[in-house]
């Protein structure tokens, strides 16, 4: 740690306020480019702290920036992980409203919900999946706070890793008689496929992306408790969207969710 708690709770407020009055602010490290990565998850905690204070609650858990295509896209190396609270939550088939959000994107994921904790360190695919309870398709909105989405790591994980909605529905299914690798899934707005890919694009296997969320908290003491929702990361590239846009994700064998801007 490099920044003390008044900065880290100032930078928290900063950023929360981004999101709640919907402006965008430049990156976190151009103002302490010295912070490291301890700092960037406790300013990611002073935001979930206040949130909680407020009455919310913690819907779940992501992992983020877990495929080859969103590094690219967003030019960065590693994941990183963040929480989904009430007010991110979209109902299935629900609306999101452009007023809400500054310049958001969706992506389409894989989440797990957990019957079992995982707590890391040591924590791999077959722990993950022995823990899953059953897997379902998920589209993620992701609303960089930063101008124009450009961010650094540490800058994007005290930014809460983008989170701003999400939406999950389908038919869940049990990971028994799925090969994760190969289920396939197809992105369309407005009707029209705009992104497919598979499920292997998420560092080989999704289950990988909650084993790397485990062992990431374990290493802080803290677990993946019992019936924890997480979305695993995008597949493919994030895709802009605008009001009146329709957006519905088909993951194999595992139905389909949607959502509309208005
Ligand atoms: C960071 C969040 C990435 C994902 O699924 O890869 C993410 C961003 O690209 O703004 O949620
Ligand atoms: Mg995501």
């Amino acid at each position: 740690m490099t920044l003390d708690t008044p900065t880290i709770d100032a930078l928290a407020e900063r950023l929360e306020n981004c999101q709640l009055q919907v402006h965008d602010t430049h990156k976190i490290t151009d103002d302490f480019p010295g912070m490291d990565w301890e700092d960037a998850y406790a300013i990611q905690a002073a935001i979930l702290a206040r949130k909680l204070a407020r009455g919310q609650r913690l819907m779940g858990l992501k992992a983020g920036l877990t495929s080859f295509a969103k590094m690219k896209q967003m030019g960065v190396n590693s994941p990183v992980f963040g929480f989904m609270t009430d007010d991110y939550a979209v109902p299935h088939g629900g609306e999101a409203k452009m007023a809400e959000l500054i310049h958001p994107k969706v992506e389409p994921e894989i989440a797990f919900v957990t019957k079992k904790a995982l707590r890391g360190p040591g924590c791999h695919i077959g722990t993950v999946l022995d823990a899953t309870d059953f897997v379902l398709p998920g589209i993620e909105v992701i609303d960089s706070r930063y101008r124009n989405f450009k961010f650094d790591l540490k800058s994007v994980i005290a930014d809460n890793t983008s989170a701003a909605r999400f939406v999950v529905g389908g038919s869940p299914a049990r990971v028994s008689g799925l090969d994760l690798r190969t289920v396939g899934i197809v992105l369309e707005k407005n009707g029209l496929p705009v992104a497919f890919g598979a499920g292997a694009a998420v560092l080989g296997h999704p289950a990988t992306a909650i084993a790397m969320l485990a062992n990431h908290l374990g290493a802080r003491g803290q677990e993946i408790p019992a019936g924890t929702l997480i979305l695993s990361g995008g597949i493919t590239e994030a895709v802009a969207v605008a009001a009146g846009d329709h957006v519905s994700l088909r993951v194999q064998g595992m139905g389909s969710t949607s959502l509309r801007f208005i």
